[in-house]
């Protein structure tokens, strides 16, 4: 008789889907969306509707690997588990004793959100060890750090709420890509009469249905910020109960016209979305992490943020504005993942892996330990990173589900669960569900737990704390052990029955606050890598967007077939195409100083001229080259909050030979 089981998409996407799984046989045979989750609303993405393809790859790793040939050769021959850990084991401590433990790195990011393997006993093992520590800057420090500035929290409009909205912008978010279940609140206040604007500088799907498309030049939206303040303060609609002189005086500068030459938007459009926005409301700001991948990001997002609160927004069901609604999960990280354990460490950012690798002594970084992420395919300046992963004396383990590009370097590599088979507690970045899941089906040959991984290798380095031996469960009551209102009266039995749970966080979360006005930090200049920046070069004059692929999860359904031929593609528009003799359809190669790769055009006014596109991120392994559009990308950091810019790139494009 088949069974349903309750579960929780864990894949790095603001939606955090409550799922339904029918086993059969011990088997999953159909993944649902719960039709009783308010955001879930029983439907999936088209991504996630297809995971048990990956569930039951035949490429999953079952059994543990020690590496047989070179470094990123990916030639390797199965090892029992005693055998991979005690030699890791043996290889940390020497790590340690030789160069100290901060010559340790832990390397992760978002292959699940899940708590229990994303930043539990792994950060306990890591603190005790006394490794360096990492900065996980690769998605989203930048507008956190705009967030923070601005209001000291990361908390933002529910999306039960955007249906209360009169006017949404949706802002740098692609949203029927990478946040599908906001849609239906988006439909429903059009269907209440909301307008629905976009501002991208691709002609997103979302961006093609909308009422209104502005399309920016990348990383100008901090200029296009200050254009629309300059117009609320100079037409009388600021409602905000601050001192907004400094604010005033900083807008001042940026009169339409000055922001039109910066953005690329018609000074007429920057008047009129400024009117509009004001004076319709509620009116609510769907930001995702588009505009902050990007040199002005974190600044562009803390003045973006502020907008509501001059027009009064703010205040308002189905105002304000979105970026993410993480900050409300205030679990107890400190009993989770415990950082007392150990002596202060050096930190070290992520997006700089490169450099981290092949740039330190002090101590230099020997052993290396990459779980829930793939830096050969996903980090910037990709051909240092792929030189630090192919250094003879560095000892990488790598924790996955796949033989990733990263696990290729590995000298042990080890076969995870994934959120089908092993218990979590899973926090949302678009919404306000707390969810548990429990394994609904077993874990194929044998796969294990991070966390399960990490006690193991804590006994074998002889770690005796008690909190070595936390169950599970034991785990998940220590997190929810939290003095935050926004959890009162949750607890692990409550969402065993319940599943998901939401936060006690208000509507209009910001309502009555009064954030940062001050208008001193938010000068713009034009990032380095753009049409108006200082590193332009007649030479490489396309803007290269490297967004989310539609039917992708950064690299982790880079092995299908079709998602790499998503993202073999160059969207060129006509104007750039035509010069260069490129044809649609045709073969090009895109390059800089820091490498080449080769893609598919795609001609069409899916792009401004000027701009192309190539979704993120392919299989380096599967690509002409063995590099992703990654080998194009600077290391440069952001404004604040010390993340890469992916979105500041310039390229030339020219037509090559079919490969
Ligand atoms: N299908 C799918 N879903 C995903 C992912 C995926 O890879 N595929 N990845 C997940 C992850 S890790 C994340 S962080 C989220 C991200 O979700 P989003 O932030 O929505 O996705 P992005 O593609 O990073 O950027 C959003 C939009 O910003 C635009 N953009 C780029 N530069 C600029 C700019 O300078 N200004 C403005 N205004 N817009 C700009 C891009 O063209 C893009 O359409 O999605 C998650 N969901
Ligand atoms: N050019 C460009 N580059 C980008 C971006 C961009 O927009 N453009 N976006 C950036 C952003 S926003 C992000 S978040 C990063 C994403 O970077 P990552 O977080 O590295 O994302 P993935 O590439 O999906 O890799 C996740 C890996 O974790 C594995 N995994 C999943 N679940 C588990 C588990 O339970 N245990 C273990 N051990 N492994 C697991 C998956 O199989 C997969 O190989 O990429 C960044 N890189
Ligand atoms: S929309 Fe996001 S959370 Fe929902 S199933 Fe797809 S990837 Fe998972
Ligand atoms: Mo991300």
């Amino acid at each position: 008789m088949p069974s349903v089981h309750h579960s929780t998409c864990a894949l790095d996407c603001p939606d955090a889907c409550s799922l339904l799984v029918t086993v059969d046989g011990g088997k999953a045979s159909v993944l649902r969306g719960n039709p009783a989750h308010p955001i879930t609303q029983g439907f999936l993405c088209a991504k996630v509707a297809r995971y048990l393809e990956r569930e039951y790859h035949p490429a999953r790793l079952t059994t543990p690997l020690r590496r047989r040939g070179a470094r990123g050769e990916a030639r390797f021959e199965p090892v029992s588990w005693d055998t991979a850990l005690d030699e890791i084991a043996a290889r940390l401590q020497r790590a340690a004793s030789e160069h100290g433990p901060e010559s340790i790195l832990p390397y992760s990011y978002g292959g699940t959100l899940g708590y229990l393997q994303g930043s539990s006993m792994d950060r306990r093992f890591f603190h005790r060890m006394g490794a360096s520590r990492l900065d996980r800057t690769i998605c989203a420090t930048a507008g956190a750090a705009g967030l923070m500035e601005a209001y000291g929290a990361r908390l933002g409009t529910a999306p039960e709420d955007f249906v209360h909205a009169r006017y949404i912008i949706v802002w740098g978010a692609n949203v029927l890509s990478t946040n599908v279940h906001l849609w239906p609140f988006i439909v429903e206040a059009r269907r209440r009469g909301a307008r629905l604007v976009v501002i991208d500088p691709i002609t997103t799907k979302i961006a093609s249905l909308a009422d209104w498309h502005l399309a920016p030049y990348p990383g100008s939206d901090l200029a296009l910020a200050l254009g629309l303040m300059h117009v609320i303060f100079a037409e009388g609609f600021d409602r905000c109960a601050g001192d907004t002189s400094s604010l005033r005086a900083r807008a001042a500068e940026y009169p339409p016209e000055t922001a039109a030459a910066l953005t690329g938007i018609p000074a007429e459009d920057i008047v009129r979305l400024a009117r509009e926005y004001a004076t319709t409301r509620p009116a609510v700001i769907r930001l995702n992490y588009g505009v902050q991948r990007s040199e002005r990001g974190g600044r562009a997002v803390r003045a973006i943020s502020l907008l509501p609160a001059l027009t009064g927004s703010l205040d308002e069901q189905g105002g304000g504005f979105q970026l993410t609604t993480s900050g409300a999960f205030a679990l107890n990280r400190d009993a989770l993942e415990r950082p007392d354990l150990g002596p202060p460490a050096r930190t070290l950012n992520m997006a700089l892996l490169g450099h981290d690798l092949t740039a330190l002594h002090d101590p230099p970084v020997q052993a290396l330990v990459v779980y829930n992420s793939n830096p050969a395919a996903v980090a910037p300046n990709q051909t240092l990173v792929r030189q630090g992963l192919a250094r003879p004396d560095l000892f990488t383990v790598v924790l996955d589900h796949f033989l990733t590009d990263t696990a290729a370097y590995a000298d042990f590599v080890l076969p995870a669960t994934t959120f089908l088979e092993h218990t979590d507690l899973y926090f949302a970045y678009g919404h306000y569900y707390l969810q548990l899941a429990r394994p609904a089906v077993p874990a194929p040959g044998q796969c294990k737990p991070n966390a399960e991984i990490f006690r193991l290798l804590a006994a074998r380095l002889g770690f005796t704390e008690p909190c070595f031996s936390d169950s599970d469960d034991d785990l998940l009551r220590q997190a929810l052990d939290s003095s935050s209102p926004y959890l009162r009266g949750i607890t692990l039995e409550r969402l065993e029955r319940e599943h998901f749970i939401r936060l006690n966080v208000p509507a209009a979360p910001f309502a009555g606050r009064l954030p940062d006005l001050d208008g001193e930090p938010l000068a713009y200049t034009p990032p380095v890598e753009s049409r108006l920046g200082a590193g332009r070069n007649p030479a490489y004059p396309l803007e290269l967007v490297s967004s989310k692929s539609h039917d992708g999860l950064n690299s982790s359904f880079g092995f299908r077939a079709e998602v790499d031929e998503e993202m073999a593609v160059l969207e060129i528009h006509p104007s750039d195409a035509a010069p260069r003799s490129i044809a649609d359809g045709a073969p090009v190669e895109v390059f800089n100083p820091r490498g080449a790769i080769r893609l598919t055009a795609r001609v069409g006014d899916s792009v401004r001229p000027g701009v192309v596109r190539a979704p993120m991120v392919r299989w380096p392994s599967l690509a002409p080259g063995r590099s992703n559009v990654n080998i194009l990308i600077s290391d440069r950091l952001t404004d604040i909050g010390a993340g890469p810019c992916f979105y500041n790139c310039l390229v030339e494009v020219r037509a090559c030979a079919a490969s």
